[in-house]
């Protein structure tokens, strides 16, 4: 038994890792730069769901300076902290995750961002003179990933040979899409310290929206379940970028890509920061398998409906929730 001395601890389940689940090598990784990038990108979405993008062209630059403006903004005092919360479900959040009791060892802020003109919605901290670094930071990043997620997601389309070319990444593109941007913090716990025990920092989960970019710090606590339910470790790499296949993207294929579940087991020792850019289609959207792909006596796996409709249902539900579930037919 672990005793646990900050009672915020007690609403987070510990979970005992003596052995942390295995460091995997087996991450697909595609290089932009390789003319197989399209077929391999294809593969990794079908069977993980989840890939590393390297020779992406975003300037390591870009990453550093906003990870900076966040590790600044996460070191002030709780009480400037809380000025851009609670988060509901936008603005800074402190553990808990959504509206319906999920906890985590975790820390974050959350921003919608659109992106025609690219904008995201400001927290009051951010309009000050002061934060004008953090800003231009926020810009720079937002603007470099959301051309890397149009790339991948016309690579996408090519690799799945269907035409026109911009057929997923103008539902990420257009001037109506709805895209979150999330910066975690995942502090160290000092109480655990020399135990057997890890925290859950952010529980498992598959991302409702099309797709997740995600660049972390050099830290390790990413987690993703492979087909047969088996979690593993995906280690860490700085300068590049991971992108999860979302419930999405998962339906627009009609199953054939698989919406990863992960979450982060927390260890308590590094602190880790994560940035996140989920890109959802416009809310009024039809999220349905593309006609392009279907066989000829191919039907749907899910009922219709709009993101409008799933995203909804998404922010009712708890993070493990299996959320495509009530859609399939
Ligand atoms: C998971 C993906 C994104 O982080 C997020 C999360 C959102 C939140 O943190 O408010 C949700 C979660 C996410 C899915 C189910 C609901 C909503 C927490 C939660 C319990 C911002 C999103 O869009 O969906």
């Amino acid at each position: 038994m672990v005793v646990l001395t900050d009672p915020a601890l007690d609403l987070i389940s510990l979970i005992r890792s003596p052995k942390p689940a295995a460091c995997f090598s087996g991450v697909p990784v595609v290089d932009l730069t390789k003319p197989d990038a399209a077929a391999r990108l294809v593969e990794a979405c079908k069977e993980f769901g989840f890939f590393k993008v390297t020779n992406h062209g975003i300037p390591v630059e870009f990453m550093r300076r906003l990870e900076a403006e966040a590790v600044n903004f996460f070191s002030l005092p709780p009480v400037e902290k809380e000025k851009s919360g609670p988060a509901k479900p936008l603005g800074y959040g402190n553990k808990r995750i959504g509206a319906n009791g999920d906890m985590g060892w975790v820390e974050y802020l959350l921003f919608a961002v659109t992106s025609k003109p690219l904008s995201y919605t400001p927290m009051d901290f951010l309009r000050e003179p002061s934060a004008c670094l953090f800003r231009s930071a926020l810009k720079e990043y937002l603007s470099a990933v959301r051309k890397l997620a149009s790339q991948v997601l016309e690579l996408m389309a090519q690799g799945l040979e269907i035409e026109p070319r911009d057929v997923i990444s103008k539902l990420v593109t257009s001037e109506a899409s709805d895209g979150i941007f999330r910066l975690n913090h995942y502090p160290p716990c000092p109480v655990l310290r020399g135990s057997n025990y890890s925290l859950t920092g952010f529980g498992e989960h598959t991302d409702p929206q099309i797709i997740s970019v995600l660049r972390s710090n050099n830290s390790t606590g990413l987690q993703i379940a492979l087909k047969d339910g088996s979690w593993v470790s995906v280690p860490p790499d700085e300068e590049s970028f991971f992108i999860n296949v979302g419930d999405s993207l998962q339906v627009l294929t009609n199953g054939r890509f698989r919406s990863v579940r992960h979450r982060v087991v927390a260890n308590g020792m590094e602190s880790r920061v994560s940035m996140i850019y989920f890109f959802g289609p416009p809310f009024a959207e039809k999220i349905a398998p593309l006609p392009q792909l279907m066989g000829e006596r191919e039907h749907s796996l899910y009922k219709e409906f709009t993101w409008d409709e799933y995203k909804k249902a998404a922010y009712k539900s708890r993070l493990a929730d299996n959320r495509l579930g009530p859609f399939e037919k």
